[in-house]
């Protein structure tokens, strides 16, 4: 144990330089290139004070010019621009659920796609109050398929799962009528509700943000989780790597990237059939390496142990290696960069989504009928492609670390419960990780979570926050880029419990877990309520008095804040690191950082140094536990 050492950002950095001389030398751009190009920002776009939503406009506010020509203020003006970011990404993370339901849809004994799952198709069944007795488990399938696509168009009542929540959660959301109905529903609410002289009071603007969250987080995303986990398997502990250095340089190099595992679980199936392999070896390889970019590598990483080659801001670096004869993609999270650069390289790039179609990429359309024809295709390709490697342009960074990942909710609680040898019941609970935090072994917990983002030093922010709270005896759980940020370092190598607390150090030891808990992609922030939802029935508290908080320190996208809204609305305050660009507003800043606390009992906290974000949070959680008397 003695020589264990975490990768740091400096040498991340390093090697990032390196891949970018590379890329000089063949003309390739890079995001560092463009974001200094971009840079500054427009102010008024950053503060979140124009709007452009009629052909009046578009209309910016000033002192000079307070009001847009409708009359518009800058409150109604920031409110409305945030609940369409949120809308969007509401609609983002749903879709990718909805889709995951078609798959369902589409599973066959025979396969490709199969129900690996039984046991959680039935528990869901019955939740949902399916009858299953006597059912064929592919029938049951199917009728939960069309029920899950009924939760988007649903035309009377809330979301299923929102059953799930604590009761007092429950009440909270009728209370405040922010019980989320159709998912689709709510995406369309918030766009009428956005629509030119339709709402421009913050308060009803910012309940919707939090109700089309909601119908993400406890709708959409749930979803998305729970079939993907009846289709592909329920995660369990599982040794992956994290880093470039996963890229082998004498293999077929494929990189999955994007977040919908249905493509990219059958590309894994085909690069590991003998007769691929045998294939590729033919071509002067030694054999076949799939890595992953982003939320698709976190769900094969959590379900299958592929390494993960790395997160959100190092998509660009797969391609610099030279070494890269395919990248993959489905949707979200893929820049546009990679036709242009591919085209730099002998890399494929391609596209599989009708949803994301780019400019120089190769389209393979995937399709759940046909999925196994689409991956044989696309493994062939990129073994095909082998040959057109160029030797002198490929440099792997030798950078890779050990993870232990697959920490759905049902690991933890399996895992947790050695560490005071209760008796697991069928379902099992949460009282050991009770008992470690009102013991005060373990001090509280932090969900964090999120992307990268230019404006923050890319994984430093992640990573600087991570080491402070173990060294805390805070544990942590960590989803989408943030949790490839902590695998990279060496965060989730068990022996990174040499960094923690005396407390938490010996948690580690006892369940044999890492500090830093991979509970898979952003989807699976879905994992996590489900997880306070336990926590909090278990303990007889309200999600809110856990010490437990969130954090999004170097988010970017629209579906961040989605998750944002649907985390503070279940009651858990969150930390952000960059600015959801509502700056331009006194009044719908100070909503989201305190006035929502008295509608769910929590609210944001924005906070740029990352250094005083972690005190911040470690102050909630100390606070948290004092009110409660532990
Ligand atoms: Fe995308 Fe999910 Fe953000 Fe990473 S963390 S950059 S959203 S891949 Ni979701
Ligand atoms: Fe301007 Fe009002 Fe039109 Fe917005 S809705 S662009 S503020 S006139």
């Amino acid at each position: 144990m003695g020589n264990f050492k975490l990768t740091t950002v400096e040498e991340f950095e390093a090697a990032t330089e390196r891949l970018l001389e590379t890329g000089k030398k063949v003309g390739a751009d890079g995001w560092q290139y463009r974001v200094a190009n971009q840079t500054p920002h427009c102010k008024f776009g950053e503060q979140g004070v124009c709007c452009r939503i009629c052909s009046m406009g578009p209309c910016r506010i000033t002192p000079k010019a307070p009001r847009g020509i409708c009359g518009c203020d800058v409150h109604g003006i920031v409110a409305r621009n945030y609940l369409k970011f949120t809308a969007g990404g509401s609609a983002t993370h749903s879709d990718h659920g909805r889709e995951i339901c078609h798959t369902l849809y589409n599973a066959k004994p025979e396969g490709p796609y199969k129900v690996k799952d039984p046991e959680k198709l039935i528990r869901i069944a019955k939740e949902w109050g399916v009858e299953t007795e006597g059912k064929d488990i592919y029938d049951l399938a199917h009728e939960m398929a069309v029920r899950g696509l009924e939760e988007y168009g649903k035309v009377f009542g809330h979301q299923n799962f929102l059953k799930r929540a604590p009761q007092h959660t429950q009440e909270i959301w009728e209370r405040e009528e922010i019980a989320p109905r159709a998912i689709d529903r709510e995406v369309s609410c918030s766009l009428h509700m956005t629509h030119m002289g339709c709402s421009s009071k913050p308060e009803a603007l910012i309940r919707q943000s939090l109700r089309s969250g909601l119908s993400d987080g406890w709708g959409g995303s749930m979803a998305g989780t729970e079939f993907s986990d009846v289709l592909f398997g329920t995660p369990k502990p599982i040794e992956t790597e994290a880093n470039l250095g996963v890229m082998e340089k004498e293999n077929v190099n494929i990189v999955v990237h994007g977040h919908d595992p249905s493509l990219s679980e059958m590309i894994c199936e085909y690069a590991d059939d003998p007769e691929m392999i045998a294939y590729a070896k033919s071509k002067g390889a030694k054999g076949i390496t799939v890595s992953g970019v982003c939320c698709t590598s976190n769900e094969v990483a959590m379900r299958r142990g592929i390494p993960m080659a790395g997160n959100f801001l190092q998509q660009e670096n797969v391609v610099l290696t030279g070494a890269c004869e395919a990248i993959v993609v489905d949707v979200q999270c893929i820049f546009p960069a990679l036709g242009p650069l591919s085209k730099c390289f002998h890399t494929k790039f391609i596209t599989t989504s009708p949803i994301a179609q780019m400019p120089d990429s190769e389209f393979i359309r995937f399709n759940a009928k046909t999925a196994d024809e689409n991956a044989k295709a696309i493994v062939k390709m990129a073994i095909d492609n082998f040959e057109n490697r160029n030797p002198d342009l490929v440099y792997i960074p030798d950078l890779k670390q050990k993870a232990t990942v697959g920490y759905s909710v049902e690991a933890i609680v399996k895992t947790l419960d050695g560490v005071t040898n209760s008796q697991v019941d069928e379902t099992g609970t949460t009282k050991p990780l009770i008992e470690c935090i009102t013991s005060g072994v373990i001090r509280g917990a932090v969900a964090m979570v999120g992307c990268n983002n230019p404006k923050i030093r890319p994984d430093h922010a992640h990573i600087e926050l991570m080491k402070k709270l173990i060294a805390n005896d805070i544990i942590i759980v960590a989803s989408g880029c943030s949790a490839q940020a902590a695998a990279k370092a060496g965060l989730m190598d068990k022996a990174a419990k040499d960094l923690c607390g005396a407390g938490l150090k010996r948690v580690c030891e006892l369940a044999d877990i890492p500090p830093v808990l991979h509970m898979g992609s952003c989807v699976d922030i879905s994992r996590m309520m489900v997880l306070v939802a336990e926590l909090a029935k278990d303990s007889g508290l309200n999600i809110s008095q856990l010490p437990v908080v969130g954090c999004a320190p170097e988010w970017m996208s629209e579906k961040a804040v989605s998750i944002g809204n649907y985390v503070v609305a279940t009651g858990l305050d969150t930390f952000l690191g960059v600015d959801p660009y509502v700056s331009g507003s006194t009044e719908v800043a100070e909503l989201l950082t305190g006035g929502i606390r008295e509608w769910v009992e929590a609210a944001y906290t924005v906070e740029k140094d990352i250094d005083k974000l972690g005190d911040a949070m470690i102050a909630r959680i100390e606070e948290k536990r004092e009110a409660i008397g532990i």
